[in-house]
């Protein structure tokens, strides 16, 4: 409820325009001259800034969550420490000084205030704490939500939705389940009793009933899962729900630190890797040397992606402000997250734990792109390594390790193919 209360707060900052909204300029369809302006225009918001004292912008539905917890919760609450300590000190050293204190008093306990500075501070802690419990798990625990897209054909109201969560992780409750038409955008999502009636709440089968039919050819898209991300409403009463379902990923991407370079694999989409060096100096922009690199790392918009970290010889860690990503890579084990980036882009890191003489040299550049981008670039590397392609725009082989899944998310993959589509 805390992390509620938080989560709204937000918004009406926004609203209030204390806070910047956190996206970036989507980087579609570069072309040479006017590809290097836009980039450099776009990369700007993915960098540290000049100067800048507050936090990356946020990339991800997570770091939004995150930045609202920082700039909402902790910031106030350490400034008023401060600032009530600086008060405290000034008095005592004004009020006690000397001069006007001559005689001290020689009392040394009060229990009434020694229990006051017990509990006050305890319950400081936990008001802090639980959010951010909160948080850590979301980070740390794989997405499993999954979504299932039904294409209308103008009179069909019922929909059904396989609840085939693990036992604890089922759909129970509205809160679990969201209904967009055509697509995953806010705005689109349909309200619950309003639009649509759920039968089944918890039983292996949810029967998701239309109030009204959606046009012929418009896509059904149900989404179920525990997990919410993204700013939700106050107490569920004001501001704007941005909250989402954390679908289960549907890319891996495995990063091996080396001194001093990151190595990269994709292990759903076929046995190539690259490794990704910092361009020297004058190979790039004065604002981009120290975070370029030769090889980005392509990762599609919109999916969640699952990171695995290891290394090869020393311990590095794999660090990304604007997605509130900073996993150490240790060698002989996996280490492992995930994220969600909400906007194309490039995005810059660094790694994060010092790991030899170059550990500055070693920065990683993530380069966001729509799923039929992603496509024709896993091709092309699987090209480079001697595959056949993998991709040939009617179907989608994609497997979820996890949850096996495969075929909710081939559907998936497909439908936002189609709404890329119609949406150029
Ligand atoms: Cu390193």
């Amino acid at each position: 409820m805390a992390m509620k209360a938080l989560i709204t707060l937000k918004s009406i900052a926004t609203k209030c325009g204390l806070m910047k909204p956190v996206l970036m300029k989507p980087v579609l369809g570069l072309i040479s001259g006017l590809g290097i302006m836009l980039l450099s225009a776009v990369s700007a918001s993915a960098l540290p800034e000049k100067g800048g004292y507050t936090l990356q912008k946020a990339g991800t539905p997570l770091a939004e969550e995150i930045h609202i917890f920082h700039n909402w919760l902790i910031m106030p609450v350490m400034t008023g420490i401060s600032l009530f300590v600086l008060a405290l000190l000034t008095y005592t050293i004004i009020r006690y000084r000397e001069k006007a204190n001559p005689v001290p008093a020689t009392f040394s306990h009060n229990t009434t205030i020694e229990i006051i500075w017990t509990f006050v501070p305890i319950v400081i802690l936990l008001i802090i704490a639980l959010p951010s419990f909160d948080l850590l798990y979301k980070e740390g625990k794989m997405p499993d939500g999954k979504q299932v897209i039904a294409q209308s054909n103008g009179s069909q109201t019922s929909f059904e939705f396989a609840n085939d969560f693990n036992a604890r992780r089922t759909v129970t409750k509205k809160g679990h389940l969201d209904v967009f038409v055509s697509s995953k955008k806010f705005e689109n999502r349909l309200t619950y009793k309003k639009d649509y009636t759920v039968d089944g709440f918890g039983d292996e089968i949810l029967t998701i009933s239309l109030n009204e039919p959606v046009r012929a050819g418009e896509q059904v898209i149900i989404q179920g899962g525990r997990t919410r991300i993204g700013s939700g409403k106050f107490l569920d009463l004001f501001g704007e729900d941005r909250s989402e379902i954390a679908l289960s990923p549907t890319v891996t991407l495995k990063a091996q630190g080396n001194q001093w370079n990151w190595k990269y694999t994709y292990p759903e989409f076929g046995d190539f890797e690259f490794t990704s060096f910092m361009l020297p100096k004058e190979e790039t922009t004065e604002e981009l040397y120290l975070y370029d690199t030769d090889n980005h790392v392509v990762l599609p918009v919109g999916e969640s992606i699952r990171l695995i970290t290891t290394a090869s010889d020393v311990i590095h860690s794999w660090a990304m402000p604007a997605f509130a990503v900073k996993v150490d890579a240790v060698p002989g084990r996996n280490n492992e997250t995930w994220f969600k980036v909400n906007e194309p882009g490039m995005y810059y890191g660094q790694c994060s734990e010092i790991c030899g003489k170059d550990h500055s040299f070693m920065p990683i550049s993530v380069k966001v792109v729509t799923r039929p981008e992603f496509e024709t670039w896993v091709d092309g590397q699987r090209a480079l390594a001697g595959l056949d392609p993998m991709f040939d725009g009617s179907a989608v082989r994609l497997v979820d390790a996890q949850n096996g899944r495969a075929k909710e998310d081939v559907l998936s993959v497909k439908s936002s193919l189609n709404i890329a589509a119609a949406n150029q």
